[in-house]
């Protein structure tokens, strides 16, 4: 998966490039490479290495790759199941495992 910030232009792309990632149900037969990958960016977004993504890390980390504040409330939306605020390694796992 292409991370490098890029342009506008392939903003939605990416967007929806993740948002696939984050919101299917197939996810369930999605290789291990694939998994690897999503782990990778969970450690790319955690910043303090508490396992424990914060609203902070992911905005940081969203908003340097041109997604938009609606993809993060998204993002929490999607993997916060508790709403706390914070995504949790088992919280993030759980939304393809
Ligand atoms: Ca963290
Ligand atoms: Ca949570």
């Amino acid at each position: 998966m292409e991370l490098l910030n890029g342009t506008e232009h392939d903003h939605w792309a990416r967007a929806e490039i993740l948002a696939d990632y984050f919101r299917s149900p197939s996810h369930q037969t999605e290789t291990m490479a694939d998994q690897q990958e999503l782990m990778d960016i969970f450690d790319q977004m955690d910043r303090d290495g508490d396992r424990i993504l914060t609203k902070a890390e992911i905005s940081s980390f969203l908003l340097s790759r041109n997604f938009n504040k609606k993809f993060i409330e998204e993002f929490l939306a999607t993997f916060d199941s508790d709403s706390d605020g914070r995504v949790t390694e088992a919280e993030y796992g759980r939304s393809w495992a």
